[in-house]
Formats: C-alpha cells, sequence, structure tokens
C-alpha cells in the first residue's frame, strides 16, 4: 500500500466552479450524471488532469460536449483537457445495494444514504476528491422514494424527482444525500438576525416518538454557538436522518447531518441518561461543524484536527454549561485516560496532526479529537478568555470558506497576542504523553516547585523537545484553606522552578488542577497528603483525583502484595460520598474506581506484568470490602436518590440516578441482588432498568431478567444492542468467551451491522480478564470475526483492530497468542488497506 505524506502536498492542478449533479436511484444501478465546471488553478504546480474514481461503471464521458476516452484505473481516471476553463461530464454506474462498506451511496434498510468524509465520494462519482476543491453543488434526485434530501436548500420537487442546491463551497467529503420512505419531526428555529430555518429530524415510520429530545438539542446548540462563538445558521434548512447501517456516530454533512440512530434517537424508556447525554453531545457536535469544519474546513487530511480538536473542544464547553464543568471535565478525562493515553504510548501513536498515513480513515482517532481538544484548551488557558475568543473571531472572519491549516489557525492566535507560538506548536507535531515529575522545597517562608518534563519515544520519535505545559497550581495551609487560588505556571523547559512567597507555614500544594496539560504527573504523594486533598480541595478536578489516586494505590497494592483494603483512606472516602452538600453526579464519580484496564497499564509503568485475573479479583475483593464495610448505610442514601418525579434526563436527576446505581451496585453484593431485582420489576425507563440488569447479571441471577428484557425489547434494535452488549462485558470474566460465542450465534446477530457487532466483541474487549482468558481463546474469537467482517466492512474492521494495541503490556504467553492472531489476520488473503495498516503498526 501506498503511503501518503503531509510534506507531498501540492493544490490540485484546477479549480472547480460548479457541479452539477443527477441522480437516478436503483438499488443495484444507480445512474450518476455529473456536470463539472473546472479551470486551471492559478497557483498549480501541475497540470495532470486526475480525478478519482473507485467502484464506478463509466458509461461515457465528455469535454465541452465531446466525447472523451479517458485512461481509467482502479483509483481513478486521467484524461487530455484544453487549456483554459472547460465542461466536464460523465456517466457512471453503481450499486448502493450492494455496498456493505457503508461508504459512499449504499443503503440500510431500504434507505439510500451517503458518507463520503473522509474519501467516499470517489465511489458515487469521478471527481477531485480532497477537501482543498471546493465547489458549490445542485443536485436532482429521482426515484420513488417519497423523501429525496440532499444539502443545501430545497429548489423545486415534483413527482419522482427533488431538486437542492447548496451556495456555501464546499469540498465533497461534506455532500450527502438521502432518499427514502422517512417521516419527519419538523421544528423551526429563529436565528440571531432574525431568519427562520426550517428544522427537521429524519427517521423510519415507527421512530417518531424517539426524536423530541435531539431537536430540543439541536436548538440549544444553535443559540448557544450564537451566544458563546457569535456564529450563526446559514441556510434555510436543516436536516438531521437517523441511519440504523452507520461506521460511526454522526456526519456533519452541510445542512445535512447524517446520524447513527443510537446518537439520535432517545426515549425515556428505551435510552439511558448516558444515551441522553452522549446524543445532546454529538448533535452538538456535528452542528458545531457547520462552522469549525465546513466554512472551515481543512487543506488536506493531516489538518483534520483543525476541524476536529476544535469541534470537539467546543462541544465539551457546551456540555460543561447544559450541565455543569467539573463533572464534565472528569468524564473527559476518564475518557483521554482509557483512549487517548494507551493510543499514545503503544504502537499506534502518532501526532496530533500525523505526517503520514496509508488509510486515512485510520486516523481519525482519540489523539486526533480528544489530544487535539485538549491542545486548544491549553492554548486557551495561555493565552486567555478574552484573547481566545478575539483569536476565535478572527479566524472565523479571516479564513471563511477557506481549506486551512494548523500554521493559519496558529497565525490567528500570534496576530491577535504578540506572542510567538512555535514552541507551542510541538503539540501538534510531537506524538506521546508527556510525564511530569516534581519536587518541592521549603525555606523562609518561600514554597519552590521544580518540575522535569520528558516525553517517552514513540514510533518514529526517538528524541522530543520540551513542550509549553500550562500547569495549574494551588496551595493550602495545614487548616486546609486555599492561602494561594489558582495560578498558571508556564512550563516551558525541560526543567523549571517556579517559587511563592510570603507564606506562613509549608503549604499543601494541589497541582495540574482542572487537568491542564494532557501530560502524566509522577508525583510520590503520601497517602496522608491525598486524604488531605480529598477533605479539603477546593478545585475539584483534583480533589476527585485524590481519590482515584487512593483508590488506584490501594488496589495496586491488593494487587503485588497481597494487602488489605485501605481503610484510611475508606472512611475519606465516605465521608465524600454521605456529603449531602455536593452534587450526586459528583459523588458518583468518587465511588467510580480506574478500569482494569488502566490498573493493567498503572501496573506495567511499575514494572509489574499485569496478570488480568489477579487485577479482576482485587477489583471484586476492593468491592465486597466497601460494601460489607457501608453496609449499614448504603439503603438509606439510596433511598434519598429516589426521583420522585416525571423521568427527566437533565444533570440533576441524572445523578440521583447515577449515584443510586452505584449504591445499587454495592448493595447487591450483600442482598445476592433481592433489591436489583425489584427494581428491575418496577423500571419505568432504560436508565433503571438497565443498571439493574447489570446488578442482577453480576450475582449471577441475570437470567429470567435477561429473558425477560428480551420479550419485553427483542424488536427495538437500539435495545437489543444493549442487550447483547451487557452480557458480554458483564460476564464471569471464565465465560466471557462463551456467552460472545453463543450471542455471536443468535438470530438477531447481525453481523453486518456495525452497532450490533461492537455491541459483542467491543463488549469482549472491555471485559478486560475475560478477553485476556488465558488461553487466548478471546483473542482467536475476536480475530475470527474480525478476519470476517474484513471483505465486508474494512473500516469497522480496523477501527476494532485497535483493542489489540495495549499487547506488550501482558506477559510472554499472552503476548504470543496475540502475535499469532494479529498475524493470522495480517495473512488474510485480499487484507483491506485499512485493516492491513493497522495490524502492520499494532505489530509494530
Ligand atoms: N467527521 C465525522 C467523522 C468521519 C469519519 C470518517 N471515517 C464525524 C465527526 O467527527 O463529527
Ligand atoms: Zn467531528
Amino acid at each position: 500500500p501506498k503511503t501518503i505524506y503531509l510534506k507531498d502536498y501540492t493544490p490540485f492542478g484546477f479549480t472547480v466552479e460548479s457541479v452539477h449533479l443527477t441522480f437516478d436511484l436503483a438499488p443495484r444501478a444507480t445512474r450518476v450524471i455529473a456536470k463539472i465546471e473546472f479551470a486551471p488553478n492559478p497557483e498549480r504546480t501541475d497540470k495532470t488532469f486526475f480525478l478519482h474514481g473507485e467502484e464506478l461503471k463509466l458509461k461515457w464521458a465528455k469535454i465541452d460536449g465531446t466525447e472523451v476516452s479517458p485512461v481509467v484505473t482502479d483509483d481513478g481516471l486521467r484524461c487530455d483537457v484544453p487549456d483554459g476553463p472547460f465542461t466536464w461530464e460523465c456517466e457512471v454506474e453503481i450499486s448502493p445495494e450492494t455496498n456493505t462498506a457503508l461508504e459512499g451511496l449504499y443503503m440500510s434498510n431500504g434507505m439510500y444514504c451517503t458518507q463520503c468524509e473522509a474519501e467516499g465520494f470517489r465511489k458515487i462519482t469521478y471527481y477531485p476528491d480532497r477537501p482543498d476543491v471546493m465547489s458549490t453543488f445542485t443536485v436532482r434526485i429521482e426515484g420513488d422514494e417519497p423523501v429525496k434530501l440532499s444539502n443545501g436548500n430545497p429548489t423545486g420537487s415534483g413527482d419522482g424527482w427533488a431538486e437542492w442546491h447548496d451556495p456555501w463551497p464546499k469540498p465533497a467529503y461534506l455532500f450527502a444525500l438521502v432518499a427514502g420512505n422517512l417521516v419527519n419531526h419538523p421544528d423551526s428555529f429563529t436565528t440571531m438576525s432574525g431568519k427562520d430555518v426550517e428544522l427537521n429530524i429524519w427517521v423510519r415510520p415507527g421512530d417518531e416518538h424517539k426524536c423530541a429530545f435531539g431537536m430540543e438539542a439541536l436548538k440549544k446548540s444553535m443559540r448557544w454557538d450564537e451566544e458563546v462563538y457569535g456564529r450563526e445558521y446559514d441556510l434555510d434548512i436543516f436536516n438531521i436522518v437517523a441511519v440504523d447501517d452507520f461506521n460511526m456516530g454522526a456526519m456533519e454533512n452541510k445542512g445535512l447531518n447524517v446520524f447513527n440512530s443510537s446518537c439520535v434517537l432517545a426515549s425515556p424508556e428505551t435510552s439511558t441518561d448516558d444515551n441522553f447525554e452522549r446524543i445532546e453531545a454529538i448533535i452538538a457536535h456535528e452542528y458545531f461543524h457547520n462552522w469549525t469544519g465546513n466554512r472551515i474546513t481543512c487543506r488536506d487530511w493531516f489538518q483534520l484536527c483543525l476541524k476536529e480538536g476544535l469541534t470537539v473542544f467546543r462541544d465539551a464547553q457546551f456540555t460543561a454549561d447544559m450541565r455543569g464543568e467539573p463533572v464534565k471535565r472528569i468524564h473527559d478525562v476518564i475518557d483521554l485516560r482509557a483512549r487517548q493515553f494507551p493510543e499514545d504510548q503503544g504502537p499506534l501513536s502518532h501526532p496530533v496532526r500525523p505526517e503520514s498515513f496509508q488509510e486515512i480513515n485510520n486516523f481519525y482517532t482519540a489523539t486526533v479529537y480528544e489530544k487535539g481538544a485538549e491542545v486548544i484548551g491549553m492554548l486557551k488557558s495561555l493565552v486567555g478568555d478574552e484573547a481566545y475568543y478575539k483569536a476565535l473571531d478572527l479566524y472565523f472572519d479571516r479564513q471563511d470558506g477557506q481549506a486551512c491549516t494548523i500554521e493559519d489557525w496558529l497565525k490567528v492566535f500570534e496576530d491577535v497576542t504578540g506572542r510567538d507560538l512555535s514552541q507551542f506548536k510541538l503539540w501538534y507535531s510531537q506524538s506521546g504523553t508527556p510525564r511530569v515529575s516534581v519536587a518541592d522545597d521549603w525555606s523562609d517562608g518561600t514554597y519552590t516547585l521544580t518540575f522535569k518534563q520528558h516525553t517517552p519515544p514513540t514510533p518514529g520519535q526517538e528524541v522530543k523537545d520540551p513542550k509549553v505545559i500550562p500547569i495549574a497550581v494551588g496551595l493550602l495551609n495545614p487548616n486546609g484553606d486555599e492561602i494561594v487560588p489558582t495560578r498558571m505556571l508556564e512550563m516551558t523547559e525541560a526543567e523549571q522552578s517556579f517559587t511563592f512567597d510570603g507564606l506562613a507555614s509549608k503549604p499543601t500544594p494541589s497541582i495540574l488542577r482542572g487537568f491542564s496539560a494532557p501530560v502524566v504527573l509522577e508525583r510520590v504523594v503520601s497517602r496522608e497528603e491525598q486524604a488531605f486533598l480529598l477533605a479539603h480541595d477546593t478545585d475539584p478536578f483534583n480533589r476527585w483525583e485524590a481519590n482515584r489516586t487512593l483508590t488506584r494505590n490501594c488496589l495496586v497494592n491488593m494487587i503485588t502484595d497481597d494487602a488489605e483494603p485501605d481503610d484510611a483512606w475508606l472512611t475519606g472516602l465516605e465521608k465524600v460520598v454521605r456529603d449531602d452538600t455536593l452534587d450526586p453526579d459528583y459523588r458518583q464519580l468518587m465511588l467510580s474506581g480506574p478500569t482494569q484496564s488502566e490498573l493493567a497499564q498503572v501496573l506495567f509503568e511499575q514494572g509489574v506484568t499485569p496478570d488480568p485475573d489477579k487485577i479482576w479479583d482485587a477489583s471484586e475483593r476492593l468491592r465486597q470490602h466497601i460494601a460489607n464495610k457501608w453496609q449499614g448505610w448504603l439503603k438509606d442514601l439510596a433511598d434519598q436518590m429516589v426521583v420522585d418525579a416525571p423521568y427527566s434526563p437533565d444533570a440533576e436527576q441524572t445523578g440521583k440516578r447515577a449515584l443510586s446505581g452505584a449504591l445499587l451496585s454495592l448493595i447487591s453484593r450483600l442482598d445476592g441482588g433481592a433489591a436489583a431485582q425489584e427494581r428491575f420489576d418496577t423500571a419505568d425507563n432504560m436508565t433503571l432498568q438497565l443498571s439493574a440488569l447489570t446488578h442482577l447479571i453480576r450475582a449471577g441471577r441475570g437470567d429470567a431478567a435477561l429473558e425477560a428484557f428480551y420479550t419485553q425489547w427483542r424488536n427495538d434494535r437500539l435495545v437489543m444492542d444493549k442487550w447483547f452488549g451487557i452480557q458480554v462485558g458483564m460476564a464471569d470474566p471464565g465465560v466471557a468467551v462463551d456467552v460472545a460465542t453463543a450471542l455471536s450465534q443468535h438470530e438477531d446477530f447481525d453481523w453486518k451491522n456495525p452497532n450490533r457487532f461492537r455491541a459483542v466483541m467491543g463488549g469482549l474487549a472491555m471485559n478486560h480478564a475475560g478477553f485476556h482468558r488465558k488461553d487466548g481463546a478471546g483473542y482467536a474469537f475476536l480475530a475470527d470475526w474480525l478476519i470476517r467482517l474484513d471483505d465486508k466492512n474494512p473500516q469497522t474492521t480496523a477501527r476494532m483492530c485497535s483493542v489489540f494495541q495495549t499487547w506488550k503490556r501482558y506477559d510472554a504467553n499472552r503476548q504470543a497468542l496475540i502475535r499469532e492472531q494479529l498475524e493470522r489476520i495480517k495473512a488474510k488473503p485480499k487484507l483491506s488497506r485499512d485493516t492491513d495498516e493497522m495490524v502492520t503498526r499494532i505489530l509494530g
């Protein structure tokens, strides 16, 4: 496979003035007629006229009305063209029904839909399928489907046809077409300048009752982007469509967002509080792309973080505003550590702006998205809020309508602040997670903190330079009062000291408040000091962090030294969990310890080979110990968390249900699941029903409930995904592979549907000790399925391969078993480029 490099970028030799597309829809033989106006690009260095195209049957092609015979290859066509502007026309035939890769134009349950990002448009017609070629699009759709949608505004429709025009120039990856038997949930929005926008969520008949929440989230997002960023919507209509077969969460096509149905459809009976929160965030994310991504797009795919990092950052700000900042921050850091840190510290490590790739779809990663957002958060901390919003105004002003680079992005910050950001830019080019160690010193009223930073080598990058690291620090006195409020220290050297003068007594530092930089803080802190921070830190994030460190250390000691659980810590934790001045969702987060996979990473870093069975045992022992120790008050507190109002997925109710779920999990260890059974029998919403089901499975009495759940929900695909996932994820490690195997033979296991496939395979991967079963059965099972799926759907296959990325943490035996499976996948005949690249990188 060919490797593409950032350094090789050259502009396309032609500009596209306009695109006219006509689709004559048919499942196996859709005809696409394209009429494209090209002109020489004044900035060109190369005159070759090459159009991308894959899996297309070319019927004819014309230039300026005269038939031509281009040279057609597997990946496109070449043709001699006039020196000046010219009109290109061609007709191709494609087969949406047999397109199982879910890229380009495909069918899902009888409806037509498209997914073009990153390079799917080339499966629709011949085109310069690259983000720096932008054009207006006019689309005519012919077919019997009652609903026919594309980007932009509707310009006409009649019996069997509909036309759309998108006045905003866009790259082809933002093209979309949807046609089918759909019904809409309509609404409207008046923008800040008084324009009325028609809003619709389009779904399959029967799903109408699951649209209201998504619609409210959309309107909130539109208002928020006006209020916080001054960004107004720019078309007469905004459509969202729910699709059952979709490779990822959702897609921001101009004016026509397409969503995985799991990321937009919601009802209290079928969706959990977590689902609601996620849907709100994804709707916001895709909507925010209208400015950060669509109006201002990427010059090439190496700049992907330009739109994704920024849009993730914006959706996180939105969620924090809607639901509370500390809890959102803690959730994001948990997620970063669970997904981005392992990536950045393993064989798949790559810079936020990668410098090469074989298949760009493999780089829609936690590093590009989540670390990309962290980098923007750091930039904002360094320049301050005011300068941040000024820089953003300048960005929207200066770059509107263009395809940009990270250099363009940083330039607006340099111009607004006068700062030199060349060292900061290392965050975009250097991969790996920096490790920051701290030493302190106290003399004559002066407290000194000395930091050292070091980034371990990553694939292709042996040596690292020091980065700019914003470190938020506050100081507490021995009474627990804050004597120095949060100060943003700006570390730029490999080693650097900061002093605090005029203090009466030696303070306790609270370092990296709010997780001000995506680094690993290496600081040996005594148990007493952590306990002190858990009791007193005024920074909610660091208070949570102190507890997390205590939990982690307790578990590590239990694993490595057979130690007893740390009761002194539990006494401190009990105070927080029972403190009713704190929000329930925050208290619940205190109860959620590190995942088993995270513990494996911690052990590995300490030079201990992680044993998944021991990790599982210690985690179980600790939970049981906590349940025993707290049995006197668990039930009372759980009773206080009962919501006595009609269901609402708001932050307040969500927090109560989350805490009550965590308490019920402990109670189930004492009563054998009796309370969970009662909750399962009486639950009137999915949050309570599913959490009760989880506890019943864990208590070893899930069978009847699982059957009842199946009978109740077997016709709801999204709920059935939960049913599949939870059984594997919650199974005892010893039987997880057997459960997964049995479910993969279930009549409802539709393996070609990405949601269902991920439910079972992802569920297994999440079951840490189950997946890492000593005999390698988990690895072999997953590899079998990846080999099978690769022919049908390379993107989902390649993505799932990343569960093997941490393989070098484990013992030689497990490593050999994993290697065997990776090599077996690699040896599969006709392996996709996607999977080949992933497996090759993981093998290292
Ligand atoms: N931009 C899309 C992701 C496309 C993934 C292509 N493999 C969704 C998003 O980030 O909003
Ligand atoms: Zn995005």
